[in-house]
């Protein structure tokens, strides 16, 4: 079976572009193999053995994908964490994964006691430093030996590290490759983070397994993509990216005349963003659909319909059911209930969390996925809502349970529901009704949450209340304060 430092060390062109930077420098695979086996020296000299967790809180570079790498051909886990973690938050993760190493950005947080090297955007720090000539000896690993650790809250409570095995990596990019035709002559436009699977795993992964290549962008910009189109012919992004797409007046289908291929996912693609892009561009986005603990499940047709609003077809390999979601029985074609998947592509479980594997992570090998969907007459996947308490804004996960408990900390705070409201620009965004016994001071409020959560976390609108709606049990309606709010955003 294959393993994903066989990407590295395979029979693809060496003097092939892995990626060119903003700057128009390249890297070649040639470089990076000898990159990557010298990155994985410097890690074992600083104590890093198989097995072990390498955080990285790093900004977006070809170093830090040379990081990721390295890790895999020593044997070690990485474990990406988002560059807009706040020290509170990076304590908690740093405590549940205890790492061997800490890679961070130079000016960054670091929890005391834990070793840490830096590495800068420019792939400048310590890290880079501590490089030499020597190359390590490329791990032997078993497909069942883990790759990376992701923090993701699942269905439930607080984020979990949901353990990814090298098997369910090489697996899922070969699949994606497959369907969506890649070949080594592709170019893709990377304008992703690279601490989340849809930049880490689905991206680049895919352009490694294919011996494609990528314009890799530190960051997304809707009027610098249109820009790269020429030179490209696969863009992946989250809806967002499609939304500002829509609003460059340069969008037409001249601009996008090299390219074969936008894929979108991580959120729900809005039917009327679908239709509007065919309409401008003559390209009909192909929405898929996945997860940290699972990567990709389903996709539109490379050939065949690309039906807007549904999320496609179960990829080749994975079993996809629609569930009862108290019984587990299976239900007829048609019905809403719960979206279970098996497959290669699947995750080993939550770190040191086996209840919460238990409870997910059936013993008939499904998993659970918290999603809400349908199959219809030709056996697409409609996702129709979430069985999990989850906003998704611009691609980012965020569980209204956490925010609240901040916002409940705040002086003066008696209760809070956070909800998700429809936006045009991000999907959803994050809504704090509160009640108060005083008056709301909205900015300190907004400082205060921004000391303890990453900027995306942070509620978009803070509205005050005399209560909240409850039911007969007791239980906070939030269905009545979406409903409530929906046109917020839109007024
Ligand atoms: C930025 N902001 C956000 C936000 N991104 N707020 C809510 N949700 C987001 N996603 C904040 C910023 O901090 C800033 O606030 C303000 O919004 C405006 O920022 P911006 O400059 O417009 O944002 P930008 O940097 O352009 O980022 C937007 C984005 C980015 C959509 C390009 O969020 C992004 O790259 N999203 C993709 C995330 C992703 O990779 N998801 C995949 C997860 S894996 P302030 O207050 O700081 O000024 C997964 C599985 C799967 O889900 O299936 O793929
Ligand atoms: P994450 O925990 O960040 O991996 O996010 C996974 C979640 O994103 C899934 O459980 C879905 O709720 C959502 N998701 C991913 N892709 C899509 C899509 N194409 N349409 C709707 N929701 C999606």
């Amino acid at each position: 079976m294959a393993d994903p430092c066989d990407w590295i060390s395979g029979a693809v062109d060496p003097e092939r572009v892995f990626l060119e930077r903003d700057d128009g420098t390249v890297l070649t695979y040639c470089t990076l193999g000898d990159d990557v086996a010298q990155m994985g020296t410097a890690l074992l000299r600083l104590g890093v053995k198989p097995g072990d967790r390498v955080t990285a809180q790093v900004e977006k570079s070809p170093e830090a994908l040379i990081l990721y790498l390295a890790c895999l051909w020593i044997g070690a886990v990485y474990m990406p964490l988002n560059t807009g973690y706040t020290p509170a938050e990076i304590n908690y993760f740093v405590g549940d994964a205890e790492p061997a190493l800490m890679v961070v950005d130079p000016s960054a947080y670091v929890p005391g006691g834990v070793k840490s090297v830096t590495l800068g955007p420019s792939g400048t720090g310590s890290l880079m430093e501590a490089m030499t000539s020597d190359r390590a000896v490329r791990h032997s690993a078993s497909p069942d030996d883990l790759a990376a650790m992701c923090y993701t809250s699942g269905t439930t409570g607080r984020p979990k590290g949901a353990m990814i095995s090298r098997g369910a990596l090489a697996a899922n990019a070969q699949t994606l490759v497959d369907a969506w035709c890649f070949t080594a002559g592709d170019v893709l436009i990377h304008a992703l983070p690279i601490y989340h699977v849809h930049g880490l795993f689905v991206a680049t992964n895919t352009v490694l397994a294919a011996g494609a290549s990528m314009l890799f962008r530190a960051k997304f910009d809707a009027g610098d993509l249109l820009a790269q189109m020429p030179r490209a012919t696969v863009l992946m992004g989250v809806p967002t990216f499609y939304t500002r797409l829509l609003a460059e007046p340069g969008l037409t289908a001249n601009a996008c005349g090299a390219m074969r291929l936008f894929i979108s996912g991580s959120a729900p693609l809005l039917a009327e963003t679908h239709q509007a892009f065919e309409a401008r561009t003559g390209h009909a986005i192909l929405e898929r659909y996945g997860m940290t603990e699972t990567l990709m499940n389903t996709s539109n047709p490379y050939d065949g319909a690309r039906v807007p609003g549904t999320v496609g077809l179960p990829l080749p390999g994975v079993s996809v059911r629609i569930a009862d979601p108290e019984t587990r029985t299976e239900l007829p074609q048609g019905e809403i209930g719960m979206i279970e998947v098996n497959g290669p592509n699947l995750f080993k479980g939550y770190w040191r969390n086996p209840e919460k594997t238990a409870a997910d992570l059936c013993a008939d090998g499904f998993f659970i996925t918290g999603d809400l969907g349908r199959f219809d007459e030709a056996g697409y996947v409609h996702i129709v809502g979430r069985g999990k308490d989850l906003i998704i804004s611009g691609g980012l996960n965020i569980y209204p349970k956490e925010v609240e408990s901040e916002v409940n900390d705040l002086p003066g705070i008696v209760e809070s529901a956070v909800i998700g409201v429809s936006h045009a620009d991000f999907g959803e965004g994050v809504v704090a009704v509160v009640v108060s016994n005083g008056p709301v001071d909205e900015a300190a409020m907004m400082e205060a949450l921004g000391a303890r959560l990453a900027r995306f976390k942070l509620p978009k609108a803070i509205i005050a209340v005399e209560a909240l709606p409850r039911n007969a049990m007791g239980k906070v309606q939030k269905n009545l304060l979406r409903d409530q709010y929906r046109d917020l955003f839109s007024q």
